[in-house]
């Protein structure tokens, strides 16, 4: 496909990303995702989105679904995203999400979808038991990022190919109904040295707040002795950390825990190289259960903060969706001329 549809935008520049409410919020989503949200704020009109139509496409509890949105509201604003500057809102309350999601589903094709490899992970071996929903997922995050002609959306890695088919449906739409520019090419911002935080467990295998291992992750709501626990029987290899790199190649262990120490640090990955290489994994443990606790304690406590006051938080998800449906309305009104619904 061309990529005259992407030259011919000339919107404004806007950010727009999102969480599930799907549990709760790891080290993981922390690094990759909300610590960028936050950065972003400086420099872009911005959108996060608590994404509650997501989270369904696996089974979720209702009385949960509603705590955890609620959380993960706190969490944003305990993180740093500040509702008066971005919009703040959860997905379900802006039905241009479902409406929009509905024409991707039928401009994209299905041989994109069997291509995306989170399905084929999320669906595992039973294929036939697995939602609808969870197959067209990255139709609605197509829209969720298009009904605000976002031009910008940050996420960790393991999002990357659903930005990209957001990419191809947005210039078939544009070619299909003969509107070159109307929809943006949205570019993926991964960024940073965390961009893909691994399990504890297994430096394979990517951190997750659905992993049935909670010795896996590092949540945002732990505590001091929960860190401890969790770092002090992290998995690691009998080497030495190595000083450089190119040390770290066939050693994903040591490669994750020191990239989240740098992570979490602000600081380069071979700063941190230079500083523990020679060293053992328990000096390295050690410092980094002491640098978790300095950043995640007083995100764990503010959202505990927060979390006692529904009402306001629900006030900010309403806020928030007022003004993103100020955004989506004349967009869908365009997409139903577009599409030639009367
Ligand atoms: N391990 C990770 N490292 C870096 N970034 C990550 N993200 C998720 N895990 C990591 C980023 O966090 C954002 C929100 O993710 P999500 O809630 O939409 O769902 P996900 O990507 O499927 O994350 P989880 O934690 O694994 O959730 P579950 O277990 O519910 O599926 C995204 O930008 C994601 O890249």
């Amino acid at each position: 496909m061309s990529d005259e549809a992407a030259v011919s935008y000339n919107g404004p520049e806007r950010v727009f990303s999102g969480v599930q409410p799907s549990g709760n919020l790891t080290l993981g989503n922390y690094l990759g995702a909300i610590k960028r949200f936050v950065a972003m704020q400086e420099s872009h009109d911005c959108l996060y989105c608590i994404v509650d139509m997501h989270a369904i496409t696996v089974w979720q509890d209702p009385s949960e679904l509603t705590r955890a949105t609620r959380e993960l509201t706190a969490a944003y604003i305990a993180c740093g995203l500040d509702p008066a500057r971005s919009i703040l809102f959860n997905q379900s309350k802006v039905t241009a999400h479902a409406e929009l999601a509905w024409v991707f589903n039928c401009v994209a094709r299905m041989g994109w979808m069997e291509r995306m490899t989170q399905f084929k992970e999320k669906s595992g071996k039973h294929k036939e038991r697995a939602s609808l929903g969870l197959f067209a997922y990255p139709a609605l995050m197509a829209a969720d990022i298009l009904a605000y002609k976002a031009t910008h959306v940050p996420v960790g890695d393991d999002q990357k190919q659903h930005v990209e088919l957001a990419r191809d449906i947005a210039q078939k739409f544009n070619q299909d109904y003969n509107a070159q520019g109307f929809f943006p090419v949205p570019e993926p911002i991964i960024q940073g040295v965390a961009t893909k935080v691994m399990s504890l467990r297994d430096g394979a295998k990517k951190m997750s707040k659905s992993d049935p291992s909670d010795m896996s992750r590092i949540n945002l709501t732990d505590d001091t002795d929960a860190i401890a626990k969790k770092l002090r029987r992290a998995k690691t290899d009998p080497d030495e950390l190595p000083a450089d790199a190119k040390g770290l190649e066939g050693r994903p262990e040591a490669r994750n825990l020191l990239s989240i120490y740098a992570a979490l640090a602000d600081e380069e990955l071979v700063t941190v190289l230079d500083h523990f290489g020679g060293r053992q994994f328990r000096d390295l443990k050690e410092a980094l259960t002491e640098l978790t606790v300095v950043k995640i304690s007083p995100i764990t406590e503010e959202t505990r903060r927060l979390m006692g006051d529904p009402g306001a938080i629900d006030k900010i998800l309403e806020d928030g969706a007022e003004r993103a449906r100020a955004i989506a309305d004349p967009v869908m009104a365009d997409v139903r001329r577009l599409v030639g619904f009367v």
